[in-house]
């Protein structure tokens, strides 16, 4: 992180004068220069403090400014600036998050009169973060923090307890498009897992199988013909409806990907505008369909969690997030099912 402090700070000031001025981002940005170890995303583990949503939600957003390399009047990172600055009131009036914006992780010790992250030691002494002898040395996850894609993978392996070294490929810097990662993965997408002997696993799903069959507890994509037929279904319908119309607005829309309109190595394709609202459209057809569903079971293949939920909380979450799409407030069963698989630990993974 230290090595960002420059250009964050550069982009902080180029972008919005006001921001300087303002205490509350600046005692972020002191909190989240300070430490870089303290910055593993961490699932919640009780309801939050006053105002600690829209504090740990403006952290999100600066490591996000601090991952993108975009000059200082780009107009995502003017529009992400003036969430902060939006968002740093909250903070100071110690308000929630508005509707629509969620987090899909907070950790945070209740000590009075404080907001502070555990330590490492301490968190690793509660499990979360494994040691390294703790680590596979199997299997290496070529990953992207911020990415929905990898993070279903993250998440299928925290819920099986699969942890591995990972490594990040920065794809809005491009490297996933580097000469070293396209050997790695022809097609220039993340995620891809990578085995000892060298072989190389793509497309989340697959990687899924793979880690079904050589990690079978707990069963994440059923036990029967029917059950995993059933998990395989709605798998598909969380990746192709949820995710790819996320894409996408996503795609069409921020000014990082104008000439990246399709992942990976597809060479310059531009960024078509008037998809973001055809993309739109289809992630509000997914969320009412998926409310409906989820009307009628708690998870959504049944009465089990599995991977068709793990796909459907990164899409919902990239949707909202990073697509700007809020689920409607009128989206109960949605809600509900949200906030009970946001809360299990692997969704911080
Ligand atoms: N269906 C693939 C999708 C992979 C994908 O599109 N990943 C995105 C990140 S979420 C990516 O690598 N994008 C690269 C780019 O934008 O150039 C999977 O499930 O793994």
């Amino acid at each position: 992180m230290a090595r960002h402090q420059p250009e964050l700070l550069g982009i902080l000031r180029g972008a919005s004068p006001a921001l300087q001025g303002n205490k509350a981002v600046a005692a972020f940005l002191s909190r989240v220069l300070d430490d870089e170890e303290r910055l593993d995303l961490m699932p919640p583990r009780r309801p939050p403090l006053p105002g600690e949503e829209a504090f740990w939600w403006c952290i999100e957003q600066l490591l996000l400014l601090c991952d993108l390399a975009r000059p200082p009047n780009d107009p995502y990172l003017l529009m992400l600036v003036d969430d902060l600055r939006a968002f740093a009131d909250l903070v100071e009036r110690r308000a929630p998050l508005p509707p629509g914006y969620r987090l899909d992780w907070t950790e945070c010790e209740e000590r009075p009169n404080s907001l502070k992250m555990p330590s490492l030691p301490q968190r690793r002494a509660a499990g979360a973060t494994p040691t390294p002898q703790q680590r596979s040395k199997a299997m290496k996850l070529y990953d992207t923090q911020l990415a929905p894609n990898p993070r279903r993978v993250r998440i299928f392996m925290a819920e099986k307890g699969i942890s591995c070294e990972t490594i990040q490929v920065n794809i809005v810097k491009g490297e996933n498009l580097s000469k070293e990662y396209l050997a790695i993965n022809p097609r220039g997408v993340v995620p891809t897992l990578v085995l000892d002997d060298g072989t190389a696993i793509d497309e989340s799903v697959a990687i899924f199988h793979y880690l079904e069959e050589t990690h079978p507890e707990p069963p994440l994509m059923g036990t029967d013909p029917l059950s995993k037929a059933r998990i395989a279904s709605r798998e598909r319908h969380m990746e192709i409806d949820g995710m790819w119309s996320a894409a996408e607005v996503f795609r069409n829309a921020h000014p990082a990907f104008a000439k990246r309109g399709i992942p990976g190595n597809q060479g310059a394709v531009d960024a078509i505008p008037p998809l973001v609202e055809r993309g739109r459209g289809a992630v509000l057809r997914f969320y009412r369909r998926l409310d409906e569903a989820l009307g009628a079971s708690a998870f959504v293949a049944g009465d089990q969690f599995s991977a068709a939920d793990i796909t459907g909380l990164c899409a919902v979450d990239f949707a909202a997030r990073f697509a700007r799409v809020p689920v409607p407030e009128d989206c109960g069963n949605l809600q509900r099912w949200h906030q009970v698989v946001l809360a299990r630990p692997s969704a911080g993974a």
